[in-house]
């Protein structure tokens, strides 16, 4: 049983009630349930948003004495947070970053970010199935380390 924290950072309180075109209809409380209907059996899930840039560093710093691994949802802070880059390299725990829309076919200023770099990966464009595609990721991960 692997301790996973899901981390949503700016705006992502907000999924469901606007820009449905892009982000869906369903609500982060939704992707919640989901994932811990998929993976809260065998893992321990836990689940943390902020629209605030410290607070997000801030957990990332409590995770690393208090999970195996992370998948992050940094909102637009995906694009210019160093902030953030620099914690996930200090934790020493996997992060996946995961992106509900593709950042890439996107407007230009998203096709960067410069938190992949820090990261395990990057899982992008595939809806509320990327966040439960980063927890596998990181499950496959954490498995083939033990
Ligand atoms: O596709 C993603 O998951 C993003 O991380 C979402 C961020 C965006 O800045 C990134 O470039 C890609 C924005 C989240 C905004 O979420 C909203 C949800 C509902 C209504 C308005 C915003």
């Amino acid at each position: 049983m692997a301790r996973i924290q899901i981390v949503n950072g700016p705006n992502l309180n907000l999924l469901g009630t606007r820009e449905t075109s892009i982000y869906g209809t369903f609500t982060l409380a939704d992707v919640e349930r989901s994932l811990a209907a998929e993976f809260g059996g065998r893992h321990s899930l836990g689940f943390f948003q902020s629209n605030h840039e410290g607070e997000i560093v801030d957990e990332l710093h409590r995770c690393r004495s208090q999970a195996d691994g992370v998948v992050l949802n940094p909102g637009a802070f995906t694009h210019y947070s160093l902030a953030i880059h620099d914690a996930i390299k200090a934790i020493e725990i996997p992060v996946v970053e995961v992106h509900i829309s593709n950042i890439h076919a996107r407007d230009a200023f998203r096709h960067t970010s410069v938190l992949v770099a820090a990261c395990l990966g990057q899982v992008s464009g595939f809806g509320r199935n990327s966040y439960h595609l980063a927890v596998s990721a990181l499950e496959r991960y954490l498995q083939a380390s033990d």
